[in-house]
């Protein structure tokens, strides 16, 4: 497997977390960000709207990292990362659906961008849209948190798989995480592991 990166993409992010936790080896190619990459036309061809993650695996291309990271569950399901019964499986995929869903798509680089570059947004004006939007559903996420010291489960998984990327994206930001103390503890503890600290931004080899 061939996994289309870039150490800060939150989406690569999860994918590097969940096939970590299943002890996965995969290859990595970097497609720079900041170099405008995602858009260029040999990336395109892999990945038509030009976002990162795209995996690519012997069965063929995929893009959408909780695509990729159910496929990863469905393939290799030991050690589970969508563990329990229906309605568990149904939990941790609502807090991943809050993270992947309802924050960070609006706060994407392409939306950043079109708000200072269309709209003339000022950077200030930029960043507080960014703390706004991780506020709001790390409020609504942070009422909802009861089990320790991962998400919603015994073993990490695919909640804490879109979690820990988004306060990595939080903190980037100088978001307060005090005003979110279970959602900063679970950070904290993950970080911990093997799995979420070999795929942190700052460890992968385009880090700089
Ligand atoms: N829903 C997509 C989101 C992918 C995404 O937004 N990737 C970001 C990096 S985290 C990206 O490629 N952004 C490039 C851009 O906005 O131009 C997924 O989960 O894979």
């Amino acid at each position: 497997m061939k996994l289309y990166g870039y150490f800060r993409s939150s989406a690569a992010y999860r994918v590097r977390i969940a096939l970590n936790l299943k002890g996965l080896d995969c290859q990595h190619s970097v497609i720079n960000l900041l170099k405008g990459e995602q858009s260029s036309a040999p990336y395109l061809t892999l990945n038509p709207l030009g976002l990162l993650p795209t995996l690519s695996t012997d069965e063929g291309l995929l893009s959408q990292s909780l695509a990729i990271v159910e496929w990863l569950e469905e393939t290799h399901p030991e050690p589970s990362i969508i563990p329990g019964d229906p309605w568990q499986k149904a939990q941790l995929r609502s807090i991943a659906y809050l993270i992947s869903c309802d924050i960070h798509p609006i706060n994407n680089l392409r939306v950043l961008k079109y708000l200072q570059q269309t709209l003339a947004a000022s950077e200030d004006a930029k960043t507080q849209w960014y703390s706004h939007w991780i506020k709001n559903g790390f409020a609504a996420l942070e009422k909802t948190l009861d089990a320790q010291p991962f998400c919603c489960s015994a073993e990490p998984s695919i909640a804490d798989i879109c979690l820990i990327p988004q306060v990595f994206n939080a903190l980037r930001f100088k978001v307060d995480m005090s005003d979110f103390p279970k959602i900063h503890r679970i950070y904290q503890h993950c970080n911990t592991l093997d799995a979420f600290m070999d795929a942190a931004p700052e460890n992968q080899p385009d880090a700089g």
